[in-house]
Order: C-alpha cells, then sequence, then structure tokens
C-alpha cells in the first residue's frame, strides 16, 4: 500500500542510495564519513577509534537494513512457521567483525579504515564493548543458535531481556575475584533498533476475582496492581553469505504513563519517580548465578515480564494477519531455553483463556502443540523452584492456572498408576516437601510436547535420574540433541589463519558445511601441511602471549605446550582438580624429576559467582600457584601458571585458537554438554576430559587415540557414591597426592599462611562431592600421557589435524537442522532481494 501512496518510496529490495548500501570500500566509506558528520558529529579529522568504531558499525548497520527488512517481509508475506526462541540470555559477543563476515565486507571495510589511517581493522574491533546479557553456555548458546538459524534461512525470532548491565567485569586484586558493574551501553550501542511503537503492557500482583460472562460461564479475571511496560528493541541477526536476517528482539522495562500522570494530580512527583524507578529495574541487571538457584522475587518478575512481551508479540502477529489464534501452533513453534521461561505454559493459557476466550482444552491443545523444552542441568540445586507465597503475590492468577494444570495432569496419572500416592507426589508441579513449592521443571515437561537434553549422555540421564516418572508416562517426549557452535564466529573469525589454510586446502565451502573438514584426513601424514597446521596454531599462541604480558605481567613462551581451562569457576568442573595437577608438576620439577615434563603454560579463566564463596577461593588458590611458580627460577622453561581476567565471548576469541591442550575434566555426569570442548577441537586442540557431557560423543568422533581420556564413568561414581565414598582411601594410596595437599596445608601457596586454603582441603578430605580425589591418580596419569605425546611434535600434529578434521558434528548448523526437524517442523525460507516496482 505504501506503493500506491508514492512511488518513489524505496522497497526495502532495492534502497538505492549507494552511500548506505554499497558493498564496495568506496561506499563504505563514503557511509562512514557521512555517518561521522551526520550521526555522530564529528570531522573526520579529529576523530578518535570509537567514533571510527561507531562510524563503521552504522555503515555496517545500512548494510543490513535491505536484508533484515526484507527478510521481515518476506516472513510477514509468506507465512510459514516462525522458531520463538525464548531465552533469559543471549551472549551474543562482539557484533561489528561477525556482521563483516556475514555480509562478506571484510575486505572493503579494511580498505575504508586505510583512508581514515587505520592500518589494522584489528584496532577498530578493539574498542567494541561486548554486551554480557549471559552467564555461560546457555546463554552463549542462544547466540550460536540465532546465527545458525540466519544462516540456514529459517525464520526465527530470539526472545530475551535488554538488560542494563550484563554479567559484571573481572578484576583481579591480590588473586581474589572483585566484581565491577557492566556499563556496556555507556557510549551508546550502534547494533538495536528500539521500536517503542511495538510496547507490551505486563502486569504483576494484585488478585484474581471469579465473574459470569455474558454466556453464563464461570470465568476468573485478574486485576494486577502493578504494570511494567516492554519496549522492544531489535538486533539484526544476519546469516552467513544469504539475505536472511532474523531477528533478536529483547525487552526493556519502562514504568507505565499512568504514575507520571498520577504523580501530577496529587503533587507526589518524588513518589511517583520512585515508582517510575523500581518498574525500570525490572530490566536493570543479569543474575550473575552459574549452577545455584537462588529464588529471588525480582528474578521471577524480569522472567514474567520478558515472556509475557514475547507471547503478546506472537499473538499479536497473528492478529494483524487476521489469523485466528487456533492457527497459533502453525505459525509460532516456541522454545524454552531452559526454565527460566517456563512460565510461558501459564501465561499462553492465560492469553488464549482470558484475553482470547478459548476454552480450557482448545487452549491447552495450542499450548501443548507450540511448546518444547530444553534442559541444561541435572544439578539438584540448579532447578528452579518457586516458593509458593512468592509466586501467588506477585502472579495470582498464574498460580490458579497452574493448579488447574496439575489437577488434569495428576487425573491422567491416576488412571495410568491407580491408588500409587508415591508417583504422584513425585510428578506434582507443586513440590509439598518443605515449604510449598513449584517445580519449572515439571509445568515446562508437562506444557510441552518434546523434551531435550543437550548432549547424548545428559539426554539419558534425564530419563534415567532427572524425570524417570514423566520419561514412562511420555517416553515419546523425550529426545536429544547434541549442543553445537557456530563455525562462523568459532574458526572463520576466531582463526584466521587456520581458515586461510582450510580456503587453500579444501576451499571455502567448510564455512558452511564443516563435514568437509573430514577432507583435511588425507593430509595426516603429509609434513608439509601438518607443518603449515602447527605454525597457524603457533601464530594463534603469539597473539595470546602477547595478550597474556599486556594484561598480567607474565611472559610465557610461544612454544610451550598451552593447557587450557577457561569456562565458569565452579565444583563440578573441578578448576581445584586442575589445580591440583599444577602443584605435582611443581613438586616432580622442584625434586629434580623432569625427563618426563613437556614445557607448558597452564591457562585458566573465567568468572565465579559473587556469591559462590568455594569458587571464589577456587580463584585466589590458581593466583598464589600462579604467584609462586612464576617467582621461581627453577620453573623457567617448563612451567607457568596463569589466570586470565574478566574472561568473555571476546577473549574466548583469542584463547580457542591458541591452545594444545583443552580442559574438560568436570566429575562425570555433571556437565550437561559443555560447548567450549567443541570449540578447543575444532581450533585443533586436544582434549583431556572425563566421559561426561559431549566429550563421550566428541571422543567417539575425533578417535579414541586423539583423546586423553581418564576418571570415573558416570556409573562409577554412582557406585563409589552408593558404597560410601570416602576420598581419604585414594590419598591413602597417592604419595604424589599427599604431598600436594601437605604444600598446601603449610601455606606454601599463601605466604606461610596455613588457613587461606584451608576450605579447599576440608571439603576435599571431608565429603569430596564431586571426587577429585577418587579421579586424581588417573588425571596425572593422563597428563603424563599428555606431556609424552607433546615431545613427538608430528604426532601431536596429526592428532589435532584429526580433531579439526573430524569434529564437523558440533556445528551448530548440524543442531539446529535436528531442532527444525525433529521438534520444530519448520523449514527454510529462502529471502530473494528484488528491485522491481
Ligand atoms: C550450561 N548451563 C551447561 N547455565 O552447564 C553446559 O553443560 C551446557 O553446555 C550449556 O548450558 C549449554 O547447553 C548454563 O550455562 C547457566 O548459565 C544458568 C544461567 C541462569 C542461572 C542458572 C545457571
Amino acid at each position: 500500500s505504501s506503493q500506491s501512496l508514492d512511488l518513489r518510496l524505496p522497497t526495502p529490495g532495492c534502497y538505492a542510495d549507494p552511500v548506505r548500501a554499497g558493498m564496495d570500500a568506496d561506499a563504505v566509506f563514503d557511509g562512514m564519513t557521512e555517518h561521522l558528520f551526520f550521526t555522530l558529529g564529528k570531522l573526520a579529522t579529529s576523530a578518535s577509534l570509537r567514533d571510527l568504531y561507531m562510524a563503521l558499525s552504522f555503515a555496517v548497520r545500512d548494510r543490513l537494513m535491505s536484508r533484515y527488512l526484507t527478510s521481515q517481509e518476506t516472513i510477514r508475506a509468506r507465512p510459514q512457521k516462525t522458531v520463538a526462541y525464548l531465552s533469559a540470555e543471549f551472549l551474543i559477543g562482539p557484533q561489528l567483525n561477525n556482521n563483516l563476515l556475514n555480509l562478506g565486507i571484510k575486505k572493503e571495510a579494511e580498505e575504508a579504515l586505510k583512508r581514515f589511517g587505520i592500518e589494522s581493522l584489528n584496532e577498530i574491533l578493539e574498542v567494541e564493548e561486548e554486551p554480557g546479557l549471559g552467564n555461560g553456555g546457555l546463554g552463549r548458546l542462544a547466540a550460536c543458535y540465532m546465527e545458525s538459524l540466519a544462516s540456514l534461512q529459517v525464520p526465527a525470532v530470539g526472545y530475551g531481556i535488554r538488560y542494563e548491565f550484563g554479567i559484571f567485569n573481572q578484576l583481579i586484586r591480590d588473586g581474589w575475584q572483585v566484581e565491577v558493574t557492566d556499563k556496556w551501553l555507556k557510549g551508546g550501542w550502534p547494533w538495536e533498533l528500539p521500536q517503542p511503537d511495538e510496547a507490551c503492557l505486563v502486569g504483576f500482583g494484585g488478585q484474581t476475582e471469579s465473574y459470569t460472562d455474558d454466556n453464563g460461564n464461570y470465568r476468573s479475571r485478574w486485576i494486577p496492581s502493578e504494570h511494567a511496560i516492554g519496549v522492544p528493541h531489535d538486533v539484526p541477526v544476519l546469516g552467513y553469505r544469504v539475505n536472511s536476517c532474523d531477528r533478536l528482539r529483547l525487552w526493556r522495562a519502562d514504568a507505565t504513563e499512568s504514575f507520571d500522570f498520577y504523580a501530577f494530580n496529587i503533587g507526589d512527583y518524588y513518589g511517583a519517580v520512585e515508582e517510575k524507578v523500581a518498574s525500570e529495574t525490572l530490566s536493570k541487571v543479569l543474575y550473575p548465578n552459574d549452577g545455584t538457584d537462588e529464588g529471588r522475587r525480582l528474578r521471577l518478575k524480569q522472567q514474567h515480564f520478558f515472556v509475557s512481551c514475547s507471547l503478546q508479540d506472537m499473538l499479536r502477529s497473528l492478529e494483524k494477519r487476521s489469523i485466528a489464534v487456533e492457527e497459533f501452533p502453525n505459525h509460532w513453534t516456541v522454545q524454552l531455553n531452559d526454565t527460566h521461561p517456563a512460565i510461558a505454559v501459564a501465561e499462553l493459557m492465560r492469553l488464549l483463556i482470558d484475553q482470547h476466550r478459548l476454552d480450557w482444552d482448545k487452549a491447552w491443545e495450542i499450548t501443548n502443540r507450540s511448546v518444547a523444552y530444553t534442559n541444561h542441568t541435572l544439578l539438584p540445586e540448579a532447578l528452579e523452584k518457586w516458593d509458593l507465597s512468592l509466586f501467588k503475590n506477585l502472579l495470582p492468577r498464574h498460580l490458579e492456572l497452574i493448579y488447574e494444570i496439575n489437577r488434569r495432569f495428576l487425573q491422567q496419572v491416576r488412571l495410568k498408576y491407580p491408588g500409587n500416592d508415591l508417583i504422584l507426589r513425585k510428578l506434582s508441579i507443586i513440590d509439598e516437601e518443605g515449604g510449598k513449592a513449584i517445580r519449572m521443571a515439571h509445568l515446562a515437561t508437562i506444557g510441552a510436547h518434546h523434551v531435550n537434553g543437550v548432549a547424548a549422555l545428559h539426554s539419558d540421564l534425564i530419563k534415567r535420574q532427572l524425570l524417570p516418572e514423566f520419561a514412562q508416562l511420555w517416553p515419546e517426549k523425550f529426545t536429544n540433541v547434541t549442543n553445537g557452535v557456530t563455525p562462523r564466529r568459532w574458526v572463520a573469525l576466531a582463526n584466521p589463519e587456520l581458515s586461510k589454510l582450510l580456503d587453500k586446502e579444501i576451499g571455502p565451502n567448510w564455512i558452511t558445511n564443516m563435514d568437509l573438514l573430514l577432507e583435511l584426513e588425507k593430509k595426516e601424514n603429509d609434513s608439509n601441511f601438518l607443518d603449515l597446521f602447527a605454525s597457524a596454531k603457533l601464530s594463534g599462541k603469539r597473539k595470546l602471549a602477547g595478550y597474556i604480558h599486556r594484561q598480567t605481567g607474565v611472559l610465557v613462551d610461544p612454544s610451550s605446550l598451552f593447557d587450557v581451562q577457561v569456562k565458569r569457576i565452579h565444583q563440578y568442573k573441578r578448576q581445584h582438580l586442575n589445580a591440583l595437577q599444577v602443584i605435582a608438576q611443581y613438586l616432580r620439577i622442584k625434586n629434580g624429576i623432569t625427563k618426563n615434563i613437556a614445557p607448558r603454560t597452564v591457562i585458566f579463566g573465567g568468572k565465579a559467582a559473587p556469591g559462590y564463596f568455594m569458587a571464589k577461593l577456587m580463584i585466589r588458590f590458581i593466583n598464589g600457584i600462579a604467584d609462586v611458580v612464576n617467582a621461581d627460577p627453577d620453573m623457567d622453561g617448563l612451567l607457568r601458571v596463569v589466570f586470565l581476567p574478566d574472561y568473555n565471548v571476546k577473549l574466548g576469541e583469542q584463547v580457542y585458537p591458541a591452545t594444545d591442550l583443552s580442559e574438560q575434566i568436570s566429575t562425570a555426569g555433571k556437565e550437561a554438554s559443555g560447548t567450549g570442548n567443541m570449540k578447543f577441537a575444532m581450533n585443533g586442540a586436544l582434549t583431556i576430559g572425563t566421559l561426561d557431557g559431549a566429550n563421550v560423543e566428541i571422543r567417539d568422533r575425533v578417535g579414541a587415540e586423539n583423546f586423553f581420556l581418564f576418571g570415573k564413568t558416570e556409573s562409577e561414581i554412582m557406585e563409589l557414591r552408593d558404597q560410601g565414598y570416602s576420598p581419604n582411601s585414594f590419598i591413602a594410596e597417592s604419595n604424589e597426592l599427599q604431598e600436594t595437599l601437605k604444600l598446601i596445608e603449610v601455606g606454601h601457596f599463601s605466604n606461610g599462611d596455613s588457613e587461606l586454603f584451608r576450605p579447599i582441603i576440608n571439603i576435599l578430605t571431608g565429603n569430596d562431592p564431586f571426587f577429585v580425589m577418587a579421579d586424581f591418580d588417573d588425571y596425572l596419569r593422563a597428563q603424563d600421557e599428555v606431556s609424552k605425546a607433546w615431545k613427538k611434535s608430528k604426532k601431536w600434529n596429526r592428532m589435532a589435524l584429526l580433531n579439526t578434521a573430524r569434529s564437523g558434528f558440533f556445528s551448530s548448523d548440524r543442531s539446529i537442522r535436528e531442532y527444525c526437524q525433529s521438534i520444530w517442523k519448520v523449514k527454510p525460507l529462502p529471502v530473494e532481494i528484488s528491485c522491481e516496482k
């Protein structure tokens, strides 16, 4: 219709202005110049690096627009099913380089920058502040999945929260973690498009009342006591070298206007401003927990806020196109990224019943046909439960609906297991033990048509241990989709040296078809090629060594074995097992037993949850060891220990290409999947690991002979636990372990303070919940294998090459194809950009 208004209006497909849409270096340069002048108010002659970053980002964003708008228009005009990926976290990382890569104008941007006197694109990329809108693996997975969805041309929207402060920045002071607020928005963030016209209203609190409707039916209605407004902030997510550009829609909480007007009427201006501030705190900060559920009221508010906005947005999209609400499951498939958005089950029921006037059965059918749930953890302390009274106070209508969902569900269970009260108690959404609570995993499982784990072992354990009664009831509901990571960011962009080599050897198509990497297998005995492969690695290591020196002052040798463990700090991930191993190596060197030692640089990185004392102490412990090791001349040329502060996506891009040995050493059965393990393998690192999460599948694919396996299996751990595990029996059998523990106890790594690391010793020699003592000797044995293998460099390089060659399965493109086929039933919708008027 806009065309009939004015034929001169450009369609998104043929935006004519070369300055804003041209893809050559001249156009990019002109675009930057215009943005410097008109958008940023700067003269090119006095532009700072940050100005140039902003100008280039705006110029790149311009070039996304025809793709983005045409994609959104294609989805609107040719209605088919769209994926709604609901996630409280999207850890998307820096945007500029990724968009340059996916647009295919990296060279052009470099050329344009040269005209501003900038010799390397890296200088500009350095300036970019990353949005830390996630804690770790779960948030990063959501980002990889959005990128793959767009690259596979699948219509999708990622729905989440635009936190004003993301995950804290980590400083290290005197060896301790210090948290600093992450003010990622302070300089303006060029990648978002606020859409205030599409705001949604969300209620909280108040009460419900029953009434009889016009047809004489009993109904319930909710009268909330407060409201917040969700304003969408959209981030275009462009696929790799395609026109498809999906949308990440992040909601920012605003105060409702009525407060402001009310203030003028009653004169309580300051009181009203306080209310406004309170409702805006909703999207203020990301909860920095990893692994423990805190059950905080504000977090439940955040969850309901973004879920309600997102579902309203989906329903509105149908209304706009005059599609009946009954058609919802044919137009939207809603994926719950863990239980954080699980309130969607109740909220969709509420919207369908209370607002769209559907009856229960129809509403339930729609909900169940639309929603699927991904579980990311088995740790009992991480399973979300909401205190019943808190929940009722905040979401009274949702509680009523959950009671009814539960009543109908338990009725079904009773039919199948007559007289079995135990199973009813086990399956109920309401946990009756202790203070009553709502089990969100149960709500999600009952509401969803599919429940999936994130690696084969994990999905199996969901069925056998976490939800066995549910799996018996609905065997076909449970499935596995092994995680994956995007090769665009994690190889093409992070590892330019390796990418160049791959392009030359097998052509550029590996970027979208990682199975092509298998062709590298035929190079496994080609010394020339192995040398080239190794020198790509060495170049990554040199860059990281420079970064380590600048950040920590520690000089490391790029020819040493780079042994890396980067991930959130947690007892189940066992950074302390790694640290103990370092001490054992240190002792060997001190005692002159250096024959089997390979020169190593042991690198740690990761944040600890601010309230997790043991994790913070583990960081202090690693830094205590680093201080002693790095200051001891006996260690020169043999051992270095580094704790890299503030591990995030950007730093990960430097770390993965520079790693020789990937530490994946969690207690078997505890790490749902892991995704860093995949990034390492793709970049040619060998793994030392337990049979946990996706390690199992990595080992199966790359070959057992190219993987350093150690430790008890999940079933052996269970057996040990059932027999009454005693760490001391393992300590008694290991001299090296005794000496290692002794050295910590006497304060060797804490300037003689024998108290500082006492809690670590106590936990390891006490009940050792993560079986560190049980796995120590076997870990040391595997590390000796690593050292031995490192010394035969050609053999090592061959093993490393085979890891890269056989890692194609772990592309998130494969994961997304599986979700599309077996869970979502969605097909790609190619986007054509044409210029017909
Ligand atoms: C992670 N979970 C798993 N949770 O630990 C990891 O094995 C898996 O590879 C990854 O998900 C992707 O499936 C995870 O990162 C969180 O960060 C939660 C954030 C919210 C609070 C509770 C932890």
